[in-house]
């Protein structure tokens, strides 16, 4: 989508955010975005999909692509996730790797190098989680960057910063911004993502249900949302003399907490519903805040037996097969 009659100024760049899961890429581009757009666990593998993240800082476009964490894991899922932060890379002008200081640092660099198999265009290095380390200013990152190169050459430099507290963020920032090129917005003005209000619903019913649920639990639910009926415009009516304003009519929102098995099932109900009652409670407000409205939040759990490995399914997802993707697949 370009933009007729755009500013002569304007400038855009596009970012990749990449490395191992629960490194801290959605809370570094929720921090860059000024709100918590994607969504952010205590658990690994969070992100599921690949998705554009949008800020304009006067006449500068970035677009952040936020990616799952890569990770070794046979499962059929996991090889749809991983080739998400692969495609997350193409066509961007320069690729973020994010490296947990609170963790085994230079693993992390061969990790990512097995699974991506290829060198990226332009990368700079990001050490995260600052704020989890004592006096991180004295280890040796220089020594780390220069041996990094050796497995990934187009590292060009590096940052060390907290999305926690914010420190240094501001650096990048201000990189990006220098980086960018002369040229038109992709996206219109307003406009935070590239997906649909519809995926975030459904992102933030998944994001209480990560959080609250425990052990692999998670890992065997997903959230599809059958019915969005947005009802703000309903709100607004035109008099017989003037444009009067309704009290606002709340949207109805119709979602489904998948799960694998009966067991789970009644786990995710909790008892006389507390637990699912919790996740959607918890959700509604996270919808609210985004629709800027009232939400009436209809959340039911269904069993769908193995559905990490049903092709349908997973394309639902927006998880399309990969290309290291098992051939056979399980009818709906
Ligand atoms: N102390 C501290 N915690 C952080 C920081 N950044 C992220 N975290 C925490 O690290 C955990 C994982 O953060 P996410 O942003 O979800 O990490 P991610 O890399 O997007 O994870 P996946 O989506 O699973 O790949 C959460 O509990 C965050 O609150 C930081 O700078 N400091
Ligand atoms: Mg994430």
């Amino acid at each position: 989508m370009l933009i007729e009659h755009q500013h002569p100024s304007n400038k855009s760049i596009m970012v990749s955010v990449l490395g191992a899961p629960n490194v801290g890429k959605s809370s570094f581009v929720n921090n860059l975005m000024g709100f918590d757009l994607s969504v952010v666990t205590n658990k690994p593998q969070t992100t599921r999909n690949k998705f554009h993240c949008v800020i304009n800082i006067d006449h500068t476009e970035i677009i952040l692509v936020d990616t799952p964490g890569v990770h070794v894991n046979k499962k059929e899922i996991n090889k749809r996730m991983n080739e998400q932060a692969k495609e997350g890379v193409q066509g961007t002008d320069i690729n973020l790797l994010l490296i947990d200081l609170s963790k085994e640092i230079f693993k992390q660099f061969t990790e990512f190098k097995d699974i991506m198999k290829t060198d990226l265009n332009r990368t700079w290095v990001v050490f995260t989680k600052t704020d989890k380390v004592e006096d991180f200013e004295k280890l040796p990152l220089d020594e780390v960057v220069e041996k990094a190169k050796t497995l990934l050459p187009s590292i060009e430099k590096f940052f060390s910063i907290s999305s926690k507290t914010g420190d240094n963020i501001h650096l990048i920032t201000g990189a990006l911004c220098d980086e960018a090129q002369s040229g038109p917005h992709l996206y219109t003005d307003g406009a935070v993502s590239n997906k649909s209000e519809r995926f975030f619903v459904a992102e933030y019913i998944r994001e209480q249900a990560f959080s609250i649920l425990k052990e692999e639990l998670p890992y065997e639910i997903a959230v599809t949302v059958e019915e969005f009926m947005d009802n703000r415009k309903k709100g607004f009516s035109k008099g017989a003399a003037e444009r009067t304003i309704k009290p606002s009519i709340a949207s109805m929102i119709s979602a489904s907490i998948l799960v694998n098995r009966a067991s789970q099932r009644a786990i995710v109900v909790g008892s006389k519903g507390s637990v699912i009652k919790e996740i959607g409670t918890r959700a509604r407000k996270k919808i609210e805040s985004m629709v800027g409205g009232q939400v009436h939040l209809n959340l039911h759990v269904k069993v769908s037996p193995n559905w990490f490995k049903n092709n349908f399914v997973l394309e639902e997802l927006g998880l399309p097969r990969a290309t290291d993707s098992s051939r056979v697949w399980r009818k709906k």
